[in-house]
């Protein structure tokens, strides 16, 4: 019987001794028709792009344009600062509760850029970066975390629990691991229907743990699923580190092997490399060889939620001592060393982004933070049934509706 126990807890030294070992080494790019028995060794490797000296190097650099990864940059940049402000609002009393995607920002940005219109997200809590990389307007979002009148799910969620169906944006579930059997089952009826469209659905690496993970792998499998099967693995789940979802044994990309899915493993913080490793499994999911299952690396730089204190649980220093540093950071760094970009253009971007983030809540407060304003109770069941159901009718007849 073995119990595992992360190497450190606070007081220690964060210790990355292993993940140090997965410095840069180049990945050979396999070609997307390639079967999946030969690429069982691939899932215990990491592909990187970006180079500790912020240049880009190997197989997987992707022909992008540096104006896409200014976006990304501007994207990310925008994610991070709404979710600093809107943590400090919780801390204000209001909203009742908030999350942020920090050190994660390229896990809702990148997808975002390199996927289609048509094409379906199936989200984490932790990717609203997916929905600002597609101009959702942050006054929306803001009000849905204020659950004010103009909450565009009029109440219905929790705040961050978003939901954006014409943004390629499905909704939230507070229950962890649902939508990964989702995507598959809107990919397999996307695909049933001859249409070009593909899923693409996130987990967290403590909810691989779950049921759902596996259902998932094996419908997607079974059925050719044009999906792609992300996995966020931050390292941790709430205080629970990644070895108790099995990390100790085996890479989270490798369990694909068991189902016949490609896996593949890649830094989640180097934003060529996610953009190139999404696009190798788009076009594998287009061209019907069907599913793959990515691993993005990654570490969760803040609290698990405003609900919870990482101190109690991992060294303080973790966050800032993660041996493949920040996305945000690297980017910027690889854009300027490529002449592509300046530090004076990159305090400009930070400062224009603070002043249209802060704007747009200000004007969600000025309809009304939590408690303050909330959406007509006559909308209660609007959007709930496709016919309105006998007893709601009765219910709103109650409240002389
Ligand atoms: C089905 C279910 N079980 C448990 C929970 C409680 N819970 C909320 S978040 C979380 C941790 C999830 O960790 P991970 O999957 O690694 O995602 P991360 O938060 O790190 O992005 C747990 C256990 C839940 N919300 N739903
Ligand atoms: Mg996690």
């Amino acid at each position: 019987m073995h119990v595992p126990e992360p190497k450190t807890r606070p007081g220690d030294s964060p210790d990355f001794s292993e993940i140090e070992l997965l410095k840069f080494a180049p990945v050979a790019k396999p070609e997307i028709s390639e079967p999946s028995e030969n690429l069982r060794q691939l899932p215990f490797h990491l592909v990187r792009t970006l180079t500790d000296d912020d240049v880009a190097e190997g197989d997987w650099i992707p022909g992008l344009s540096a104006s896409v990864y200014r976006k990304a940059l501007e994207y990310m940049t925008i994610t991070r600062v709404f979710d600093e402000k809107l943590l400090r609002i919780q801390r204000q009393g209001k909203t009742s509760f908030f999350l942020t995607s920090r050190g994660e920002e390229a896990l809702g940005v990148v997808p975002s850029l390199a996927l289609r219109d048509g094409d379906m997200c199936f989200p984490t809590y932790r990717q609203v970066g997916w929905l600002i990389a597609r101009d959702y307007p942050l006054l929306k979002l803001v009000n849905q975390i204020f659950n004010n009148r103009e909450d565009p799910l009029a109440g219905k969620q929790l705040p961050v629990l978003y939901s954006a169906k014409e943004f390629g944006f499905y909704s939230l579930s507070g229950n962890v691991g649902t939508r990964f059997g989702h995507s598959v089952g809107w990919a397999m009826a996307k695909a049933y229907r001859g249409k070009p469209d593909i899923a693409i659905g996130f987990i967290g690496d403590g909810s691989t743990a779950e049921g759902a993970f596996h259902e998932a792998l094996t419908f997607a499998s079974v059925y050719n699923a044009p999906v792609i099967l992300g996995v966020t693995n931050n390292q941790w789940a709430i205080s629970t580190f990644s070895g108790i979802a099995s990390s100790e044994h085996t890479t989270i990309a490798a369990k694909g092997i068991a189902y016949g899915i490609p896996g593949i493993r890649v830094d989640g913080n180097d934003v060529l490399a996610v953009f190139s490793v999404l696009d190798w499994a788009a076009e594998r999911a287009r061209a019907g060889f069907g599913a793959t299952l990515i691993e993005f690396f990654t570490y969760r730089a803040g609290a698990h939620s405003s609900s919870d204190d990482p101190k109690r649980y991992r060294p303080a220093e973790e966050p800032t001592s993660w041996p493949l540093g920040d996305p945000i950071d690297r980017l910027k760094n690889y854009l300027i060393k490529a002449g592509e970009w300046s530090a004076d253009q990159h305090e400009k971007m930070t400062k224009a982004i603070h002043s249209s983030v802060s704007e747009s809540i200000k004007e969600a407060e000025a309809i009304g933070v939590l408690g303050k304003s909330k959406p007509p109770v006559a909308s209660m069941f609007d959007g709930v049934f496709s016919e309105p159901d006998w007893r709601n009718v009765e219910q709103l007849k109650e409240l002389g509706i």
